[in-house]
């Protein structure tokens, strides 16, 4: 598909790098750019040379979220149809997709923005990087996916704090509170970037895929049910060539290689 607000680049190492691209809105989603996203990541998801998935940013910014210049007059549309058809199925995409998608927070991630890095499986971001909940700010409330991810992630108390001042989190106060992964100089950020996805794309692909899906489930699931969930994980897990690899190669003290 000819991408126009997005860059789409297969490395050969494996690397698909997925770059929101219009900078001159902080990379805010109008409805091209919420499309192109979600081929680009059936794209990825499709093509089996893919093993991690790198989505960024364009210029100064991760995603501003909403194009406010473009949003619709208030009471003229469906909020929720919008949502519906345009923001949650990127994110139902991103949890879906097997393979590990890594966050490079180049900048600030705001609105549907910030719900969107934290959808993302790991965030390396620039010590000039944030992130803000900035639906409170319009007199909106959290919406893809961020009143799931966020509680989850710094408790019910924080969450509500950070949801409802929207200020901003600067990416070393993130790093303390657990949402993001790592935090490097802006001009270190590629390197990080690139040296983690190395490691993912190294990876046993089909398990990590297996692990991407349990811990999914396992989010919403209690002890018991996480246990059998586990249980089936691991038996698709262990009945393929990965684990055979990986054993042998434990066994001749070598390093495993992944297909
Ligand atoms: O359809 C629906 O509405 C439903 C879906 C809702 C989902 C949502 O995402 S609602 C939330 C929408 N997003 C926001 O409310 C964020 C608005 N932006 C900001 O709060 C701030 O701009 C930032 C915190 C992102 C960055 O602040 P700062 O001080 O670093 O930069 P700035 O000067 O405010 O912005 C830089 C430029 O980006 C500026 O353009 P200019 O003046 O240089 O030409 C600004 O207008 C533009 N920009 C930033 N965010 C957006 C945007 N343009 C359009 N839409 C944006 N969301």
């Amino acid at each position: 598909m000819p991408y126009t607000v997005l860059l789409y680049e297969i490395r050969p190492s494996g690397v698909a790098v997925i770059t929101l691209n219009r900078p001159a809105v902080f990379n805010a989603f109008d409805l091209t750019l919420s499309r192109e996203l979600l081929a680009a990541l059936a794209a990825a998801g499709a093509d089996e040379a893919v093993r991690v998935v790198v989505l960024t940013g364009a210029g100064r910014a991760f995603c501003a979220g909403q194009d406010l210049q473009e949003a619709q007059q208030p009471g003229t549309f469906s909020f929720k149809e919008v949502l519906e058809t345009r923001y949650n199925p990127i994110i139902r995409a991103m949890r879906a997709l097997p393979k590990p998608i890594i966050g490079r927070l180049n900048g600030v991630a705001a609105g549907a923005g910030c719900s969107l890095a934290l959808a993302c499986d790991a965030l390396v971001a620039s010590r000039t990087a944030s992130l803000v909940q900035a639906f409170i700010n319009i007199g909106l409330v959290p919406d893809s996916g961020s009143a799931y991810f966020l509680p989850r992630l710094v408790g019910r108390l924080k969450a509500f704090e950070i949801c409802a001042l929207g200020d901003k989190i600067s990416a070393d106060e993130a790093l303390r509170l657990g949402l993001v992964s790592v935090v490097v100089e802006p001009e270190q950020l590629d390197a990080a970037t690139d040296a983690l996805a190395a490691r993912y794309a190294a990876g046993p692909p089909r398990s990590l895929g297996i692990l991407k899906q349990l811990l999914e489930e396992a989010a919403t699931a209690n002890l018991s049910e996480t246990l059998a969930l586990e249980a089936d994980a691991q038996e698709q897990a262990g009945s393929g060539a990965e684990y055979q690899e990986g054993l042998r190669a434990f066994l001749e003290k070598r390093k495993p290689k992944y297909g």
